[in-house]
This record gives structure tokens, C-alpha cells and sequence, in this order.
């Protein structure tokens, strides 16, 4: 027999919202980053009520500026945002409920939804991996051990038979118009208190973990034959960089060696952060989520994976290489491969950036190639939308 739910509080929203979505940051700004964009669509595509509850609002608010830390509830972009407190205020449950990243529901809450009826689809967020097995666990149910809930997996993943990958609606629309307006570019340049480099420069972005290699890559940029125009938006100092200018850098600080200028950007809100990666000639991105707009700006990309232990992330790593340069003229995979490697590794050998630099014009026309063939399958929020239809 089960006991009673605790009594609800009453929501911003008056009726029961559709779908809860509940991230907890662990590190970095992977979780968040996917449960606030994941929430933003479902908000923005599908005008559905989503509630949000996020339990560290010092990282969200990186990416989304506009956040208030002194309140509890907010409405924002549509999404109903939540501080998701230790002790955990009695709600009605959504209608579907998202777990990101297995970060346990609060035991109420779980309590909750074994009593409603009909009981709320339940859904796992899992991480994003191009390994085979990925196909084979997609959707598997797992039974609660002792309430009548059944928690399905999701993973996210680049083949038809997984979850797919976060893509808006309007997101090619909006990519295309910013690169092809002189005007909005400029917009996006000035509102970072920036100007645009000379068309001259090799304009690169890099988003990594703390990595001895991008020591290298500064200094081999420093001897480029051509300019190079580095954007680093930090969310905290950077160990490395540091070390290459001589003193501790912040948001703002510009360095100038030889053909090299680094210009240290703030963390930018999450959607000017897609107009940084389409104005680049190449990204440099980590984790998954930077990892997945790279993807879609349709610009080659170098990958810094979430490193793992006992080295698993390099057997994710080459899952992704192997499916990326399936149709990638052997000759650019090689040099592609390398680097990927070289970098994750922690060591760039000057020769290295060389072979990429003459790589690069394959490799935007293979990155437009790899956007444009992707995008044609569903994305991930209409495949779990879907799906949690046919459950309900
Ligand atoms: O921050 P990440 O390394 O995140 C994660 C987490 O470490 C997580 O625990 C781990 O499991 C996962 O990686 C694999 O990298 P990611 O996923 O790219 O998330 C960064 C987010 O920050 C993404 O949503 C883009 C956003 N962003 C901005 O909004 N503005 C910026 O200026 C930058 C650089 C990023």
C-alpha cells in the first residue's frame, strides 16, 4: 500500500505543467547547458509548460544572464525556472518528468508521481555518445524497485535508432541571417565591446579544459604565416593561457604576439555563444553541448572530450572520428584524426597545426556536408516528445 503525497504548493503557473525538467550542475556547464536549452525548446517549439529545476543558479546565470539569484521562481523564455532547494517544496508532478544526467529525484517527488494517474512518463537524459551500444539502450525501461514507475533511458546520438541531438526549429534560419547580415554581425561585435579583426585573420575560437597544448598552439600561432584572431571566452582563469601571456588574465585583456592576437571574451550568454562559433573559421569546443553547436555552425571543429577515467573518452572519441570522416577524403581524416588526438592528448607539434591550416578548406565543406546531412533527421526534442506521447 502506498502512503499519501505530501500536500502541493501552489506554481506560478495555475494548471499542472506538462513537463518537468530537473538538472543538477555537477561541474562545468554541460548539465545545465543542455536542461536550459532542452527547457528553452520545448518552451519556444513546442509552447508546452515546462518547469525547470536547477540546483546551482551561479553557473546557470552564466548562460543565461538574465536570471535573478534572489529569487526562487521566475518565468523566463517561456520556462518556468525553479532553485531546486536540498529541502524539496511538495509540487504536483508534470506530465512528463526529466531526469538530466540521472541527477535523483527528490524522494517526494518520486513518491508523487507513483500516485497520480495517469503516473507521469518518466525520462532519463543520458550523455551524448556516437558508440554503437548507444542504439541498443536507447529508450530500455527500468521499473522502480518498489513503486509502479518505470524510468526510461534517452540517449542522445547521431544515428536514427537513438535520441538524436538538441537542434531548434529556427536554428539554421537564425545561423544563415547572422552570417549573411554585415549588420548583425557588427551588432553581435559591438554589444561585446569588440570590433571585428581584419578579414585577413584566421578567426579561431577556443572552449577546452585546462591543456597544456593549447600552449603549443599559441606559440605556433605566433609564428603563423598568416594573422590569427584567438576569442576565448573564460569562465574562469586559464591556467595555460596565463602562463603564455606572463600575468593572470580577465575578460577584456587582448594579447599581441607576432601574427597572433588573443582577445580573453567574457562567458557570453548561451545563444550569442552560436554566433561566436558561426563567425569562426574554426572552434575549438569540449564536452558536449559546445560540442553539438559546433556541429551545427557547419565549420570545422576540434574536440576536447570530458576526459573519463581509465581513458574511456578516448573510445567515445574515436566513435565520433569514425562516423565524422566516414565520407572525409583520407587524406584531410588523417590530419583530422591526429590533431583530435594530439590535443587530447596535450601536445600539439607545431608541424600539426600545419597539416590542419591546409586541411581547413576540405574540412568546412565536409562540415557544411556533415550539418546539412544531419539536420535532415529528427531532432532530439521531437523524438522524445514523440515518444513520451505514445507513453502517456
Ligand atoms: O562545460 P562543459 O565541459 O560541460 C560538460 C560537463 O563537464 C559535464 O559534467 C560533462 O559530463 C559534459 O561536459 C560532457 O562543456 P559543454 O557541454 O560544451 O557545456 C558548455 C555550455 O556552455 C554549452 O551550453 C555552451 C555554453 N557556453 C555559453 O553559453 N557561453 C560561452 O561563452 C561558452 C564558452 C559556452
Amino acid at each position: 500500500m502506498l502512503s499519501r503525497p505530501p500536500v502541493p504548493s501552489v506554481s506560478t503557473f495555475a494548471a499542472r505543467p506538462d513537463w518537468d525538467v530537473f538538472c543538477r550542475v555537477i561541474d562545468n556547464f554541460g548539465d545545465i547547458g543542455v536542461c536550459w536549452r532542452l527547457a528553452r525548446q520545448l518552451a519556444g517549439d513546442f509552447a508546452l509548460h515546462v518547469r525547470l529545476w536547477v540546483d546551482d543558479f551561479d553557473s546557470f546565470r552564466l548562460l543565461c544572464p538574465e536570471l535573478d539569484p534572489g529569487l526562487s521562481i521566475q518565468v523566463l523564455q517561456g520556462v518556468e525556472i525553479h532553485c531546486w532547494e536540498t529541502c524539496f517544496t511538495p509540487v504536483v508532478p508534470a506530465r512528463v518528468v526529466v531526469e538530466g544526467f540521472a541527477c535523483h529525484l527528490p524522494e517526494t517527488f518520486v513518491e508523487h508521481m507513483a500516485h497520480l494517474s495517469p503516473r507521469p512518463v518518466w525520462i532519463n537524459l543520458d550523455y551524448l555518445s556516437a558508440e554503437e551500444w548507444v542504439s541498443g539502450c536507447h529508450l530500455l525501461p527500468s521499473p522502480h524497485p518498489r513503486l509502479p514507475l518505470i524510468k526510461y533511458f534517452f540517449f542522445p546520438g547521431f544515428a536514427v535508432d537513438t535520441g538524436g541531438l538538441l537542434r531548434e526549429s529556427t536554428l539554421r534560419a537564425r545561423r544563415l541571417q547572422f552570417t549573411g547580415s554585415a549588420e548583425l554581425r557588427s551588432a553581435w561585435w559591438r554589444e561585446l565591446g569588440s570590433t571585428a579583426p581584419p578579414a585577413s585573420a584566421l578567426l579561431v575560437s577556443v572552449f577546452g579544459y585546462d591543456n597544456p597544448a593549447l600552449g603549443d598552439l599559441l606559440r605556433a600561432w605566433e609564428i603563423s604565416e598568416r594573422p590569427i584572431c584567438c576569442l576565448m571566452p573564460l569562465s574562469r582563469p586559464l591556467p595555460v593561457l596565463d602562463a603564455f601571456a606572463g600575468s593572470s588574465l580577465g575578460s577584456g585583456d587582448i594579447i599581441r604576439r607576432g601574427s597572433l592576437e588573443v582577445r580573453v571574451l567574457p562567458f557570453v550568454e548561451q545563444d550569442r555563444y552560436d554566433c561566436l562559433l558561426w563567425l569562426c573559421d574554426l572552434n575549438f569546443v569540449r564536452g558536449e553541448d559546445s560540442f553539438v553547436r559546433a556541429q551545427w555552425a557547419a565549420r570545422p571543429l576540434v574536440w576536447h572530450i570530458y576526459p573519463q577515467q581509465a581513458a574511456a573518452h578516448l573510445t567515445k572519441l574515436d566513435a565520433f572520428l569514425a562516423i565524422y570522416c566516414a565520407q572525409l577524403p583520407q587524406a584531410s581524416s588523417v590530419v583530422l584524426r591526429d590533431f583530435w588526438h594530439a590535443w587530447n592528448a596535450g601536445r600539439i607539434e607545431a608541424m600539426a597545426w600545419g597539416k590542419l591550416v591546409a586541411a581547413l578548406p576540405q574540412l568546412r565543406e565536409h562540415a557544411l556536408r556533415w550539418d546539412a546531412e544531419l539536420s535532415l533527421q529528427e531532432d532530439l526534442l521531437g523524438r522524445l516528445v514523440r515518444f513520451s506521447c505514445s507513453r502517456l
